[in-house]
């Protein structure tokens, strides 16, 4: 078989973890984990599985998402299932925080969405599936199963031991799947990072007893020195074509050794092949292959994208994320047309509180610019894995200066003064070289025989500056390291946004570029 065109994967870069995905005729929609952020599970949609929008957040408000102040980092929501049933969206998902799985429906996916019908289940990373005499079936890592009323989040039967896969630590993300006359179980171990799978089975009843795959794993690129890593957490679609895929997540990591990876753990796409009746995945590549016909090979390489706000809508776009809570009161578009105006509900960005209005660093390499002012406030844009591990570009009083937590260590590491007034603030990243020159090509990356990270001493370096009338002062430069995954855990990724810590202050626009 010729390869089609290639798409570039990830297909939807940056902090987008344990994608879920369905299809209602030609349109798909794409779901992620969103732990402690507010508002809570993005809502994709694409035409081709490779293009993707954010349409929105479907918990975007308190009562559906409740995050209370001592929620960790990465507690509040773990890995959401979307799944389209008799007319209607449901979607599930975990708040580990309040230790309950929940469900809300919507009739469009744009909503609005319900009230949440809790469930008090164990186990995290919850599906549903129905089967063709009406009963719902929920599934947990585990793996067990449940059936249920989901209407009522009634348990009717179970728990049901289920397929736990090979053997690998951490079953988790089942999802069943009728197809055609058989039950597939799929599900992910050997953990979320470097250890990831993905492994199957079969029966002809949602309960069981299941065969497994003669081939498990069907997906791993533990062992190898691919440049995508932990592929696993995956979710299967078939597109309209009648073609088959894989949503997963795996993370890009830079380098030398031990490598780190920043932008958190992100979603990729996969082409999946039916031999024997099982699922077949080839590894996971930057740039894949889409079969002849299928339905992405029409679609160009998803463009990267710049993104900017200029503030002049009435209601923030559903890009923008605050950490645990972003209460009335802490922003407006309003109060001065045109700007942002955010106002300080905590003095420091280093305990959960603070006002942060954030985007997600999706490129390796990005520029973010924003034009605040300060007015009597103390304010400014900030780089951040979780409130321990942040580098800040703040103004205050006449002085800008860049301040850096990292666990205990916190420090000041450039102040400049600078005349009052709004002012133009940017952190940039850029990663270290990543492979030998002669390895960079389109071909060889697709070939999956560029070797990553092989001279890099980490990383990236974040550097910031203020703008000046003779151009951008660099005030100083920042080692990435200290705000990657391999350093902070958990299982976010880095976002970048604007703060206020005193008083009030408005930003005009932010701005956020690609680079290299
Ligand atoms: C999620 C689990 C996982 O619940 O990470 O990759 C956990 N897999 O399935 C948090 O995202």
């Amino acid at each position: 078989m010729s390869a089609g065109p290639s798409y570039r994967n990830p297909v939807v870069p940056g902090f987008y973890p344990d994608p879920s995905v369905c299809r209602v005729g030609a349109d798909y929609y794409l779901v992620c984990s969103s732990f402690e952020y507010f508002p809570g599970v993005p809502l994709l949609h694409s035409r081709d599985l490779v293009n993707w929008r954010q349409i929105g957040n479907i918990l975007d408000r308190p009562g559906q998402l409740e995050l209370p102040p001592d929620t960790t980092s990465s507690g509040g929501i773990f890995a959401p299932t979307l799944r389209h049933h008799d007319g209607r969206f449901w979607l599930i998902t975990t708040n580990v925080s309040l230790g309950r799985h929940l469900i809300v429906t919507a009739s469009e996916p744009t909503g609005p969405w319900s009230e949440p019908v809790y469930l008090d289940l164990p186990h995290v990373d919850p599906s549903l599936a129905w089967d063709d005499d009406g009963n719902c079936w929920l599934t947990t890592s585990g793996v067990d199963a449940y059936r249920i009323d989901p209407e009522r989040g009634e348990v009717l039967e179970g728990p049901l031991p289920m397929w736990s896969g090979t053997g690998g630590q951490y079953p988790e993300a089942p999802h069943l799947y009728r197809i055609d006359d058989w039950w597939y179980l799929l599900v992910s171990e050997g953990g979320t990072h470097t250890g990831h799978a993905v492994s199957v089975a079969r029966s002809r009843s949602p309960r069981g007893p299941f065969t497994p795959a003669p081939a498990n794993p069907i997906l791993t690129h533990r062992g190898t020195d691919l440049p995508v890593q932990a592929t696993g957490h995956a979710d299967l679609v078939q597109a309209v074509d009648g073609s088959w895929w894989l949503v997963l997540l795996g993370i890009r990591a830079r380098g030398q050794w031990p490598p780190y990876h920043a932008l958190g753990r992100e979603t990729f796409l996969a082409p999946v092949r039916w031999v024997d009746g099982w699922p077949v995945v080839d590894p996971v590549r930057e740039l894949t292959a889409a079969p002849p016909g299928s339905a992405p090979a029409g679609a160009a390489p998803a463009a990267p994208g710049a993104y900017r706000d200029d503030f002049d809508a009435t209601v923030l776009a559903p890009e923008w994320i605050s950490p645990r809570h972003r209460p009335d009161g802490s922003w407006s578009l309003t109060a001065r047309p045109g700007w942002l105006t955010l106002y300080a509900t905590g003095a420091t960005l280093d305990r959960a509180g603070a006002t942060i209005v954030a985007v997600r660093q999706r490129h390796h390499d990005c520029r973010v610019s924003v034009r605040v002012d300060p007015g009597e406030g103390t304010a400014g844009l900030t780089i951040r894995i979780d409130e321990a591990h942040h580098y800040d570009l703040e103004v205050a009083a006449g002085t800008v200066r860049v301040i850096g937590r990292v666990g205990p260590f916190r420090q000041v590491f450039a102040s400049r003064a600078v005349p009052d007034g709004p002012l133009v603030l940017t952190v940039a990243t850029r990663t270290h070289d990543l492979y030998p020159p002669t390895v960079t090509s389109a071909a060889e990356l697709a070939a999956g025989t560029a070797p990553w990270g092989v001279r890099a001493a980490g990383c990236d370096m974040i550097t910031f500056g203020v703008a000046e009338p003779g151009g951008d002062a660099v005030l100083a430069e920042l080692d990435g390291r200290y705000l990657s995954t391999e350093v902070a855990a958990g299982f976010t990724g880095r976002v970048v946004g604007m703060y206020v810590t005193a008083g009030s202050a408005a930003f005009d626009w932010f701005a956020y570029h690609p680079a290299g």
